[in-house]
């Protein structure tokens, strides 16, 4: 991988995004440096990703979709009604343009941060994982479980992760992202198909 100046991508990060989000920033890039360590990922690749998730967070709507707009980026149905799950693309766009990352890897654990994927790499689960279990978060529900899971079995947390994340967005009628669903419905799968061949 390129050299990478962290601490300038840092300084910037700072400067656009507001002093809460900056400090879920510096979580999500540690707890993902531990999770890397813990299970032999590339432990620079998990800063920057960490780093960089949130990137385009609090980027306004408009920018948001103008953004989206000027580059070809589409946006779903569900991103109209639901303009913040763009920071996720809109993130991905910024790291290469602004940030000047290339890495595949790290772009893609930008992209689908938020709902993750099918098939998710190493580092992508990384980054979903500890964005949901930087020291900062207080909300979600099991998450002392989750975040002890998450050092011993990255699928078994990933899947609670989903599973308690489409739980919550029922409980709150907030529609659903195919790729969210699409998702857990691959881990649930992958899970059952582990279990049947252990016996
Ligand atoms: O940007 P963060 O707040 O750090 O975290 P994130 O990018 O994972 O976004 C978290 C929010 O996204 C959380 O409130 C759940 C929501 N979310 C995840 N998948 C979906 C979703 N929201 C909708 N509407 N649909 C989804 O499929
Ligand atoms: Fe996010
Ligand atoms: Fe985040």
């Amino acid at each position: 991988m390129e050299t990478v100046d962290v601490r300038k991508i840092r300084k910037k990060l700072e400067k656009d995004l507001d002093h809460k989000r900056f400090e879920h920033t510096l979580g999500v890039a540690y707890t993902a440096c531990a999770l890397a360590m813990c299970h032999q990922a590339d432990i620079g690749k998990a800063q920057i990703a960490g780093l960089l998730h949130d990137c385009a967070k609090c980027m306004d709507n408009e920018k948001k979709i103008s953004i989206c707009q000027k580059q070809n980026i589409p946006i779903t149905d569900i991103e109209k009604k639901n303009p913040y799950l763009l920071h996720a693309k809109v993130g991905c766009y910024i790291a290469r343009k602004q940030f000047h990352i290339h890495d595949k890897d790290i772009l893609n654990a930008v992209l689908n941060h938020t709902t993750g994927r099918p098939e998710m790499s190493p580092l992508e689960k990384i980054i979903y994982i500890a964005d949901y279990i930087e020291p900062g978060r207080k909300h979600a529900p099991n998450l002392s479980e989750v975040r002890k899971l998450a050092f011993k079995d990255i699928d078994a947390a990933l899947l609670k992760i989903l599973k308690d994340t489409l739980e919550y967005l029922k409980s709150i009628d907030s529609p659903v992202d195919p790729a969210t669903q699409q998702t857990y419905d691959y881990y649930i799968k992958r899970d059952h198909t582990n279990k049947k061949q252990e016996v």
